[in-house]
């Protein structure tokens, strides 16, 4: 198969949230075709790169789903079913992203915060920071600002990342940046923010050092900072 057309039938698939072949798949007719893990493997035995399956053909997807979902044709069980699928695949991709791991480059807190169970993007992220040399201690979803301002003071981390999907968590990063002022941090500690609703303006608004669009742009940022 052609490397757009593996990639285009990632993405079919992850719509599909068809993790393996037996799935059946939200729409008739994909039954016994070869699903996301056999996709990728293939994509990957033909040489593309990791990082061009992980965001062309994973990931892009996602924004599909979620328009399904808008328009009531899919629900939450087949939101899940495709962020399934994504996770199966980056189980595959993951020791192949982490390849590239050279020496340590500091440690990055990330977390999903409070109220908000979205984790495929923070993922993402932290498997490109691991993969670029950072150490990523990674706290999961729904993490209250405490725990996330403990953990920055407990590693000293110089550096903090923060996800939210939705318009009303994304709130919930204000109370992280004035919970890093209160300790004392927040001049030690560089923050990023990202997630479909936040933006740079949000960023300015709360304090935050960056709003980035995508994993790349975190590593741009941080090799900007160094
Ligand atoms: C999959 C999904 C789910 C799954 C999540 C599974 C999981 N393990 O993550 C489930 C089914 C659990 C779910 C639940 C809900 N969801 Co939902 N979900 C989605 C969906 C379809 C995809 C999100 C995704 O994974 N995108 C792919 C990744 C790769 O993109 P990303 O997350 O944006 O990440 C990239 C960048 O943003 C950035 N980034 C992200 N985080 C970070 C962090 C840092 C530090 C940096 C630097 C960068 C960065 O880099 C990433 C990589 O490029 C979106 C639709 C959409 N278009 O986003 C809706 C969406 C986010 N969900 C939505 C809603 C409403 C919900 C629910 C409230 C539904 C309900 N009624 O219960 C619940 C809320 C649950 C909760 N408390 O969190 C709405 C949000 C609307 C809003 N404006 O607030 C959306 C937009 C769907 C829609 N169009 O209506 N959801």
């Amino acid at each position: 198969m052609e490397t757009q057309e593996l990639l285009d039938r990632i993405a079919i698939n992850v719509v599909q949230g068809r993790v393996e072949a037996e799935d059946e798949g939200f729409d008739e007719g994909f039954e016994n075709q070869p699903a996301v893990i056999e996709l990728v493997e293939e994509a990957l035995e033909n040489g593309i790169s990791p990082s061009d399956i992980l965001i062309k053909g994973l990931t892009s997807s996602m924004t599909v789903v979620g328009e399904k979902f808008e328009t009531g044709e899919y629900l939450i069980p087949d939101m899940l079913a495709s962020a399934e699928a994504v996770g199966a695949g980056m189980d595959i991709l993951t020791p192949h992203l982490l390849k590239a791991g050279i020496e340590s480059k500091g440690k990055f807190v990330i977390a999903t915060v409070s109220g908000d169970l979205h984790d495929i993007g923070k993922n993402i992220v932290a498997i490109m920071l691991k993969g670029a040399g950072y150490e990523v201690v990674d706290l999961g979803v729904d993490v209250p600002a405490s725990r996330i301002i403990e953990t920055v003071k407990k590693h000293n981390a110089p550096y903090l990342g923060l996800s939210a999907l939705l318009t009303t968590t994304m709130r919930n990063m204000d109370e992280v940046i004035d919970g890093l002022k209160e300790a004392g941090l927040r001049n030690q500690t560089k923050v990023c923010i990202g997630g479909a609703p936040t933006s740079q303006d949000f960023a300015d608004q709360i304090g935050a050092d960056k709003h980035c669009n995508d994993a790349f742009a975190v590593l741009d940022w941080l090799k900007a900072a160094a």
